[in-house]
């Protein structure tokens, strides 16, 4: 499966949609820039300076990027209507973890942001797919869904594809292979209760939980697995401690999303949509490993989980739910 990069590039005929140009949206722009990910990257932020010199930033940059394909034209501004006709929009817009602060304790403020915003994004970009990186992803996933009202899986979230971009590279670092051939993914919430589905992982061809170091004994306990997957649910926390905020990863994590639509590629990637009965859970919108392609997330696929893996699911949800009804969502 999944976060690995697509066999070719993209169809270079599409325009992608980057709304806030704070430190996440200049980065997924940034990154989609540079691997070549859609024809046209436009910018729009309220914040006039901000997003007029992000766009000249990038654009100085365009000639010197991707060079296997024709360099991706950049415009935006504080004017809505430079997101007219998008294919995809990414919505980076609104407040940030503060040192310490979790993402749903975010949620009050960016619910209202986007409140104001999404009807005025879908008067431009009627038939764009449209993807939540602002935080909490998967609270705001569903709130535009509402919101929204488009067909299911045209609006979703980044949700746990950086998570388990942060996993793999764990694993990877730790057994000594390439990210490439882990196959290890976070699900559930964006946030404090996402969890790793250990029954289904694997190191190329063999089962995780049969990996063993070069002296024959078992590489990983469950208590290093745990160990591991806590360090990756936390660790947000510690880039932020660092330097404020998170931008690198999500960027790339972005302008990877954005290829699987603009490529119809049908990549099965953890994002976020609404949840309809899956495997008894409705109501939240929270990751699992989906089909994505351009209609946006065409199916999420039924995966084996253990007992314990359901039950970390359904408190997964359980938690969106608490954080869903305090807003009165
Ligand atoms: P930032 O640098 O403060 O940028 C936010 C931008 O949004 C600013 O430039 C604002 O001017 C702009 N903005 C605010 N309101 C509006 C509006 N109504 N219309 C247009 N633009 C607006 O924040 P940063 O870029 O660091 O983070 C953005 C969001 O991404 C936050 O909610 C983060 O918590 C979230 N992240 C989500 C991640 C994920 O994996 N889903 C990862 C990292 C950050």
């Amino acid at each position: 499966m999944s976060i690995d990069q697509p066999a070719a590039a993209p169809a270079r005929t599409s325009t992608l949609a980057v709304v806030g140009a704070g430190s996440v949206g200049a980065s997924v722009a940034y990154a989609a820039m540079l691997r070549g990910s859609a024809r046209t990257i436009a910018l729009y932020d309220v914040a006039t300076a901000k997003v007029e010199a992000e766009v000249l930033d990038l654009a100085h940059g365009s000639s010197l990027a991707a060079p296997s394909t024709s360099p991706a034209r950049i415009i935006g501004g504080d004017d809505v209507a430079c997101v007219a006709g998008a294919d995809v929009v990414v919505i980076t817009a609104g407040a940030r973890q503060k040192p310490g602060q979790t993402r749903l304790e975010l949620a009050g403020t960016n619910v209202d942001i986007l409140r104001d915003l999404l009807p005025r994004l879908l008067e431009q970009a009627p038939d764009a797919v449209y993807v939540l990186v602002t935080n909490p992803a998967d609270v705001l996933a569903l709130a535009a869904a509402r919101i929204a009202g488009l067909p299911d899986g045209r609006v979703m979230s980044s949700g746990t594809v950086l998570d388990t971009s942060r996993l793999r590279w764990r694993l990877a670092e730790r057994l000594g292979v390439s990210s490439r051939s882990v196959h290890a993914t976070i699900i559930g919430e964006h946030g404090d209760s996402e969890f790793a589905l250990w029954s289904s992982a694997s190191i190329g061809e063999v089962p995780l939980r049969q990996w063993t170091d070069p002296d024959g004994a078992r590489a990983l306990t469950d208590a290093e697995l745990g160990d591991l997957e806590r360090e990756v649910a936390g660790a947000a926390y510690t880039v932020i401690a660092g330097k404020g905020a998170t931008n690198l990863a999500i960027g790339v994590a972005g302008a990877r999303i954005v290829e699987a639509i603009l490529s119809d590629e049908q990549a099965v990637l953890p994002v976020s949509t609404p949840l309809s009965d899956y495997r008894g859970i409705s109501g939240v919108a929270m990751s699992v490993p989906s089909v994505v392609g351009r209609g946006g997330v065409l199916r999420r696929l039924e995966v084996p989980m253990d007992d314990a893996e359901q039950a970390r699911l359904e408190a997964s949800a359980a938690a969106l739910r608490s954080a869903q009804r305090s807003l009165g969502l």
